[in-house]
């Protein structure tokens, strides 16, 4: 299989974030991807290329040019201040106060996120604009006649809505790379969201639409992050009702319990016909992943590949979280590597 990998990913390191009620380094670290591609490399999963400039346009179909234009000009308006740690919002257009985009760096900052896990540093911008076009070089390998493509992305994406960033996620790189499909020719996409936390931005994105079905297996919102979204009744509204599907479960399901929700996942999918898959590959899954509360183990991941190989897609993987930087390599490839073995 292809990887497209940038180096580019360095360049986003945030300091901290703020963990039951301590600063903690990022859990969201530049050792993630290395780990990855050094499994991809080890393992002999396929060629690893340089992603190409696809430019704005692609990014625009799915984030708001406001938000976009915010994102990358926000480290400069910090920098002239004279400020150089990471930039982090503190406040948010919350139930009783407006929804208006204000003058100021952290109003606006407020306006278009809605946590404090998306930290700005000088090299964000760039890094997530890299990885955007990492998804949309390996969906144009697909779109080119390739049966699947693994998009090593970092930072991840499927948090980040239409003008919101926030869960360690700025642009989010699997919509863009679905919308991309769709642009190119393709009538219908389906995606397959397996990272542990709801993919709250992509659902938002597609909520009202029919050429993309969401399907999402995540800790229960109940108890998880990312809280206000990712609940089973959430089925999709106006043209988009039907093609929504969340499956929450609860802390400590292991893989019987998981393999259950991706049974019900791929039968949607198979009902849906589409002619491609996006898989937001997240290992958060993982039985020791630090932040995250399932049990999957690693062999879990060669099982995952080969039921999603059954469906039969081409099938865009596109890299999410993971956060047990260790083992987070072979999580990810075991899941490429069980998707090879069942082709
Ligand atoms: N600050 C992804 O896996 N956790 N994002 C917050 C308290 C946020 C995870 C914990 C988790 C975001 C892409
Ligand atoms: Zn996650």
């Amino acid at each position: 299989m292809l990887t497209i990998y940038s180096d580019d990913h360095h360049l986003h390191h945030g300091r901290c974030e703020l963990i039951d009620g301590q600063l903690m380094p990022c859990f969201e670290m530049p050792s993630r991807a290395d780990h990855i591609l050094q499994r991809v490399q080890t393992r002999e999963l396929g060629p690893v290329q340089a992603p190409q400039d696809f430019g704005r346009d692609p990014i625009l179909r799915v984030h708001s040019a406001a938000y976009l234009d915010f994102f990358e000009g926000a480290w400069a308006r910090w920098a002239e201040q004279g400020l150089d740690g990471d930039l982090m919002p503190y406040t948010w257009p919350a139930r009783t106060l407006r929804a208006i985009v204000p003058a100021s760096l952290h109003g606006q900052l407020g306006y278009y996120s809605f946590d404090g896990g998306a930290p700005i540093t000088a090299g964000t911008w760039r890094a997530a604009y890299s990885a955007a076009q990492v998804a949309l070089t390996a969906q144009a390998a697909i779109q080119n006649g390739a049966p699947s493509a693994f998009a090593l992305c970092r930072p991840p994406g499927h948090h980040a809505a239409g003008d919101l960033m926030g869960g360690y996620c700025y642009l989010n790189n699997a919509a863009i790379a679905a919308q991309a499909f769709l642009d190119q020719g393709g009538k219908k996409v389906a995606i397959l969201d397996v990272d542990y936390h709801h993919g709250n931005g992509t659902q938002s994105i597609f909520y009202e639409r029919n050429d993309v079905l969401f399907t999402s297996i995540h800790g229960h919102p109940e108890a998880e992050f990312p809280f206000f979204l990712g609940y089973e009744d959430e089925l999709g509204e106006g043209p988009g009702a039907g093609f929504n599907f969340n499956y929450p479960l609860a802390a400590g399901s292991a893989w019987e319990r998981w393999s259950a929700a991706l049974e019900l996942a791929c039968g949607e999918i198979e009902g849906y016909d589409a002619d491609v898959l996006v898989v937001s590959l997240g290992v958060d899954t993982f039985k020791n992943d630090p932040i995250s509360q399932f049990k999957l183990d690693s062999p879990d991941y060669l099982r995952m590949g080969e039921r999603i190989a059954r469906l039969g897609k081409p099938t865009l993987f596109v890299m999410e979280g993971g956060y047990a930087v260790e083992e987070i390599g072979i999580n990810a490839v075991n899941v490429l590597e069980g998707f090879e073995s069942a082709r």
